[in-house]
């Protein structure tokens, strides 16, 4: 067993969802991810952090970094400060880890993996979805060759749950469903089903009281000849609402898998069903129904952490993201063309 080497974690923006991060990174002391700074420029937003971790705080990210010894910075701000942060970090060979959307537009994107490339800085982005408790355990079955060759897919995330109580932003978004969550959900299409050749959308605005939309169904075709259908919306009135899970149907050519609420998946293999309901107690931190996400951040840090750590790419890396974010822009530019379109490359 190689010496362990124990990493510097900063941590950019205390808000809504950065308490999760913050817990994260607190949780993963023990194994070596040393939260070592906070910030945040709303100075109540950052001393809370700190006093609540023990951890000095800044309101200025490069302050932080010139006064404190960070290897890795997790970037939980809004996607509209994301190239500026980023760049703070790439220029100083810092690694960086940094939320979704990782900005505005493809043309923002593109610029901050440049940046990030040119100066031989590690990047990486929060995608949590593909590390949902529920989402590792498809991907388990998938591997695992359970259901043989995947060939269609349908993955909805379709809520009512009140999203802008947290993040009143949304509501004056200009680009909302898919470029929120839609992106989450084309990433796990990407994740579960490969690369997507082009895709057709549709979207819709059903809530008078939002700017953009809020619902969209996206209908791909991958590399592999498989067909997903993602849907998204947060216009959804149902009893029993999922919030925030992905429910799922994969099916593949010896066998499927679905995922209802509660996490339950069900693999039919060979004839044969097996159920098995995901999930085990809830982490101190946690409550229902943001569990979900709330460990998926944790899974998400422990891998960044790890790959970091160890010298590798993160499985959403900057590069890989990209291929996420053309879909979104693809999407969009469906919706608006009607037609169906192939995604971005970018080398
Ligand atoms: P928020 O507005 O509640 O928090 C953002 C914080 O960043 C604020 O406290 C703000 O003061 C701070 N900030 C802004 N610019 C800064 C700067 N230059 N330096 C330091 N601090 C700065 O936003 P939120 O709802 O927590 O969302 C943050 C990000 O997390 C968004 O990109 C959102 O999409 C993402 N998010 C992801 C998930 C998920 O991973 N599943 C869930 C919810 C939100
Ligand atoms: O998970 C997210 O990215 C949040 C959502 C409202 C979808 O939970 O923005």
């Amino acid at each position: 067993m190689g010496e362990r080497k124990n990493v510097a974690v900063g941590i950019v923006g205390c808000g809504f969802y950065a308490q999760n991060h913050l817990h994260a990174w607190s949780d993963l002391r023990p194994e070596g991810a040393l939260l070592s700074a906070v910030c945040d420029r709303d100075p109540a937003r950052a001393k809370a952090a700190g006093s609540q971790f023990g951890v000095p705080w800044f309101t200025d990210m490069a302050k932080m970094l010139d006064e404190v010894r960070i290897e890795l910075v997790d970037i939980a701000t809004r996607m509209d400060t994301h190239q500026a942060l980023a760049a703070i970090a790439a220029e100083r060979g810092i690694g960086a880890i940094v939320q979704k959307p990782l900005a505005p537009s493809w043309e923002e994107c593109v610029a901050i993996v440049d940046t990030a490339r040119r100066h031989k800085a590690w990047l990486a982005i929060h995608e949590n979805f593909r590390f949902a408790t529920s989402m590792r355990q498809v991907k388990k079955v998938l591997d695992q060759g359970t259901i043989g060759r995947p060939t269609w897919a349908r993955l909805s995330w379709r809520t009512g749950f009140d999203v802008y109580r947290g993040q009143p932003y949304l509501a004056e978004e200009d680009r909302l469903v898919i470029q929120d969550v839609g992106i989450h959900v084309l990433d796990l299409a990407r994740y579960f089903l490969g690369e997507v050749d082009h895709l057709s959308c549709e979207t819709q605005k059903r809530n008078p009281k939002i700017k953009a939309e809020d619902t969209a169904t996206i209908m791909m075709r991958h590399a592999s000849g498989a067909v997903s259908v993602v849907e998204a919306t947060y216009a959804a009135r149902r009893g029993d609402d999922p919030f925030p899970e992905t429910l799922l149907e994969i099916e593949g050519d010896g066998g499927s898998i679905i995922v209802t609420r509660g996490e339950k998946m069900t693999v039919t293999t060979h004839g044969l069903s097996f159920e098995e309901a995901i999930g085990g107690p809830l982490l101190a931190w946690t409550s229902r129904p943001w569990h979900v996400s709330q460990e998926a951040v944790l899974h998400t840090s422990r891998h960044m952490f790890e790959r970091f750590r160890d010298g590798l790419a993160a499985d959403t890396s900057g590069e890989d993201n990209l291929k996420t974010y053309a879909l979104v822009e693809a999407a969009y530019e469906s919706a608006r063309s009607h037609r169906s379109v192939k995604p971005a490359t970018w080398t």
